[in-house]
């Protein structure tokens, strides 16, 4: 289906959107803007919402809006839209599809009706500097590249102006593919570990939901899937394509695999020297590979080398943000979860001062008390995980309070205020909390963005 058949389509439905956030804001306007018949729900009572101006214009737009506490009462509509963060299984939804709805969502759509060949990522880490390199890489190789989902950017509403023989890229959560019945024609999943198990009834479901970036592929396909990692490298007989492996420590049958400090693909190609790539830490360099692994026979080995020696990185994601008195501080607030602070903190070759702590999301802390007496020369706590990392900590084999100081009690500006007190010339600060930013921010980049500044008016 094109996008124009599918918004023509619409005209004589009622369409009913739930969660007016990020994914869903463009794709109500794009529905009012066409005279759909649209219903916006959302929890958030109307006094509360961010932008009460925009609450007047999708008004004057002729949309309804349901917000607060009885939004879901009574939802209805031919077709029903989810918000990633909303679970597809609560009564609402349920009973909604018994009285005939169909639940769908803006990224479900939007792979229905993109004109263009579209590459997506998903994985529990990784996945947006991954996305972030097949995006430039694409880009550097001449194609017109448009990159968006989980990254923060939907795209439906923007596919009018996407051409067939444009590159679409985009990062997909386990809360979008959940409900998944479509998959791209190049899927990529970076590796497969504990996350979201707050939101996901267990690792089962998590993982279910993440096969949905492959499990309606066909032949022509390509599937990406790490062989160093237990859970991924189990997915390949459920394939619908053809499977590409990459793999920094195993030795796969074939791919993008690690020959001493080289890249190589196929077993007979060196694509790229790990000496190239200027982002920190052997994780970035299964960003490479995974990457390397969608493009390849896109783009030209001299480009990607090219594009290696120069790519800072994302925001948020390990990021140098300002050397003073001889102290690097960097911006890891992506990390939330302890497997994201690990390969942040084994990027470094020296001991750091980690700031630590969040939201929590119930994840095991276990394995992050190792890695932090093994990289970590003081550890600043904040937020509600600060007391399940401090114990991880305290009995991890070796952790010797003497050579790890833990400081504890602190709000965030203070931890960051203490690691800056501690710190000495030559040291590295890193926030790399292992916990989601939900108790003290609206999102990791808000907490990121806060300590920024924070660091800047040090
Ligand atoms: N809402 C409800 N009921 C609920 C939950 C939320 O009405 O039960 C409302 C909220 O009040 C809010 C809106 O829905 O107004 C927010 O919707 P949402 O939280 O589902 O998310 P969006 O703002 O649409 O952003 C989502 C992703 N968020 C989540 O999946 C939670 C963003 O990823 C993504 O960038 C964006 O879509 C664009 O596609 C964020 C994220 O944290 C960054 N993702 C997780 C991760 O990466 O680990 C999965």
């Amino acid at each position: 289906m094109t996008f124009d058949t599918w918004l023509a389509s619409l005209s004589s439905r009622s369409v009913t959107v739930v969660g007016m956030g990020v994914s869903n804001l463009p794709l109500i306007r794009l529905l009012a803007g066409h005279g759909v018949k649209v219903t916006a729900c959302d929890k958030c009572p109307r006094e509360r919402f961010d932008n009460p101006a925009l609450l007047t214009e999708l008004e004057g737009q002729g949309v309804t809006l349901h917000m607060g506490e009885d939004y879901l009462e009574n939802l209805s509509g031919d077709y029903i839209f989810r918000s990633p963060g909303i679970r597809p299984d609560i009564p609402a939804f349920e009973q909604a599809k018994a009285r005939g709805s169909i639940i769908t969502s803006e990224m479900e759509t939007f792979l229905e009706v993109c004109p263009c060949p579209v590459i997506a990522v998903t994985g529990s880490d990784g996945k947006t500097t991954t996305t972030t390199i097949i995006y430039k890489l694409l880009q550097a190789a001449g194609y017109t590249v448009h990159v968006g989902g989980n990254i923060g950017h939907p795209l439906l509403a923007e596919t009018g102006s996407i051409a067939p023989t444009d590159r679409v890229v985009l990062e997909l959560s386990s809360f979008q593919l959940m409900t998944m019945r479509r998959s791209p024609s190049v899927a990529v999943i970076t590796n497969l570990s504990p996350n979201h198990l707050d939101w996901h009834t267990g690792m089962e479901e998590y993982v279910a939901a993440k096969e949905n970036i492959f499990l309606w592929q066909n032949q022509d396909c390509k599937l990406v899937l790490n062989y160093d990692n237990d859970i991924t490298r189990s997915l390949a007989p459920k394939a619908k394509g053809r499977v590409v492996w990459f793999a920094r420590q195993t030795t796969p049958p074939s791919g993008v695999t690690l020959e001493g400090e080289n890249i190589v693909v196929k077993g007979e190609r060196t694509v790229l020297n790990t000496g190239d790539i200027l982002l920190p830490g052997v994780h970035n360099w299964e960003n490479y590979m995974a990457a390397i692994a969608a493009v390849d026979g896109l783009v030209d080995d001299e480009t990607i080398r090219s594009f290696a020696r120069t790519f800072g990185g994302v925001e948020h994601r390990i990021e140098l943000c300002r050397e003073l008195d001889g102290v690097r501080y960097y911006n890891d607030s992506i990390a939330s979860s302890p497997t994201r602070t690990v390969a942040g903190l084994r990027s470094f070759s020296q001991k750091l001062i980690l700031i630590a702590g969040g939201y929590d999301k119930h994840l095991d802390y276990t394995p992050l008390g190792p890695e932090i007496v093994a990289h970590v020369k003081a550890l600043v706590l904040t937020g509600a995980t600060a007391p399940k990392i401090r114990q991880a900590v305290e009995q991890a084999k070796g952790f010797d309070p003497e050579a790890l100081h833990i400081y504890d009690g602190y709000d965030f500006a203070g931890a960051v205020a203490k690691a800056h007190e501690i710190a000495q010339p030559g040291d590295v600060v890193i926030l790399s909390p292992a916990s989601a930013s939900f108790d003290q921010f609206k999102n990791f980049m808000v907490r990121g963005e806060t300590f920024k500044r924070i660091v800047s008016e040090l």
